[in-house]
């Protein structure tokens, strides 16, 4: 069974095979945890995300979808970048953030990799609640069939850190 755990820190320094990037559709760069991945991991990542737009994903890639690419300079080995939902007082879109997860897995399963880090989708510039966010995470994480051994979800402040720590615990 793959072990979950939570942890406090910033997903672009993590030393495990893949970290997952809360991208939007376009794949070409923007704030928050896409931002530093961009920054810190340098031309290559951008490079291989625009060759995706051109050969697959000429419309972007749809929300709750996941694709990789390497890592550049980053201590991961690739970056699997997944577009979580913006979120919406008036539908429920949960169903998209879990594919999130899903579908982040199952991208780490073809690469072959062991040990995964992801961010909180869609909790930053998409508006997501984070508590919400860190209760759909965690259940996605413990509920999907997947040959991954850890992942590790990375949460950028003490209070969701402790938050997360405490669901686990359940
Ligand atoms: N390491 C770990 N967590 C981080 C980091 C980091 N370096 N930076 C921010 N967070 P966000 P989204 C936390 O906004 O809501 C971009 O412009 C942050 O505090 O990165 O899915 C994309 O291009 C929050 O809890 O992702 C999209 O347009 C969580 O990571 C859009 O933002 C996610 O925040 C995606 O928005």
């Amino acid at each position: 069974m793959m072990q979950i755990d939570a942890i406090r820190g910033d997903i672009t320094e993590q030393q495990v095979d893949a970290i997952v990037n809360a991208a939007n559709s376009s794949l070409l760069g923007g704030g928050g945890v896409d931002g530093a991945i961009h920054r810190r991991g340098g031309p290559e990542i951008l490079a291989e995300c625009r060759a995706l737009r051109d050969s697959h994903y000429g419309k972007g890639l749809p929300t709750g979808q996941a694709v990789a690419t390497t890592a550049g300079r980053l201590p991961a080995r690739w970056v699997i970048h997944t577009v979580g939902p913006v979120y919406s007082t008036g539908t429920d879109r949960s169903p998209l953030l879990r594919d999130c997860y899903r579908n982040s897995l199952r991208v780490a399963d073809e690469l072959g990799a062991a040990t995964v880090a992801f961010p909180l989708v869609s909790a930053g510039v998409y508006g997501w609640p984070a508590e919400d966010a860190i209760r759909q995470a965690l259940n996605t994480l413990r509920d999907t069939e997947t040959a991954v051994e850890r992942a590790t979800l990375v949460l950028f402040d003490e209070p969701k850190r402790a938050l997360a720590q405490q669901l686990l615990a359940r």
